[in-house]
């Protein structure tokens, strides 16, 4: 087995808990700004999420919850007017504070810095709302902190399908035995094992009973010294936090 050379962090639900208080609200800000009474309460958000990227899950919704809205002539452009609507008020949520990170994150962000391990971002959420989560949750440089923003429209197929995991590695010249990956979702661990990268599962509220076949251990947060962790399934070896020493072992083993 290869030395560990990089850390590939998920944003949505892994860096900060950003689906049911940030995107979901920023949508419904939106369609409210559009004139349309869509309402995605969080139960209804909580089945969206089986589409990632934002402007296929407004498609998903038309298609299979909203079938009697008709359709405007240019849905493209509907959808994409939508979409960044949705880009602005979230963007503007997070500089105003709105979402911090999860516990662990920011400990173990620079606890890999500090050891010179590389780091990327791989997601499919936008770019900007990357930048947005790293500059105010962080620190105003914390772009500089990855190799790669490996984010949004870069690959046509969103995850689950592997794509992202792979240009990410390409770009940095990394084997898939050089990394691991930290992921929070279903559609997370398709992605970044089917391109064969072993992976770190942190669950949350809308995750937690999702399938993780595959993960080298299931948390249910990365969880602090004195904040500590619950193995939802693999091995710990006693410890209570996520930190490199854990990360490495999990990585060899
Ligand atoms: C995140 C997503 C994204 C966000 C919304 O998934 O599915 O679509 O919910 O972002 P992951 P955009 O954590 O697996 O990357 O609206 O910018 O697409
Ligand atoms: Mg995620």
């Amino acid at each position: 087995m290869s030395e560990l050379k990089a850390l590939l962090f998920d944003v949505d639900g892994t860096l900060a808990d950003t689906e049911k208080e940030g995107h979901r609200v920023a949508f419904n800000r939106a369609f409210a700004d559009a004139g349309l009474d869509w309402d995605w309460t969080p139960e209804l958000y909580g089945r969206l999420l089986a589409v990632t990227g934002g402007k296929e899950r407004i498609r998903y919704y038309l298609s299979d919850f909203k079938r009697e809205f008709t359709l405007p002539a240019n849905l493209d452009e509907f959808v994409r007017g939508l979409h960044a609507a949705k880009t602005e008020h979230y963007t503007r949520m997070l500089a105003e504070g709105a979402i911090p990170l999860r516990p662990g994150v920011r400990r173990l962000l620079a606890e890999a810095r500090d050891a010179g391990l590389r780091m990327a971002v791989v997601t499919t959420t936008t770019p900007a709302n990357v930048e947005a989560l790293l500059t105010h949750a962080i620190e105003p440089d914390a772009m500089d902190w990855f190799d790669v923003i490996a984010a949004g429209d870069i690959v046509p197929a969103k995850k689950p399908a592997s794509d992202i995991y792979v240009w990410a590695m390409n770009k940095m010249n990394l084997t898939p035995a050089d990394c691991i990956a930290l992921e929070d979702s279903r559609n997370g661990i398709l992605s970044s094992f089917g391109a064969g990268v072993k992976t770190i599962i942190t669950t949350n509220d809308y995750t937690h009973d999702d399938d993780f076949s595959g993960a080298v251990i299931v948390l249910d947060q990365m969880g602090e010294p004195d904040r500590p962790f619950s193995v939802l399934a693999g091995d710990a070896g006693g410890a209570t936090y996520l930190d490199l020493n854990l990360v490495r072992r999990l990585h060899s083993a």
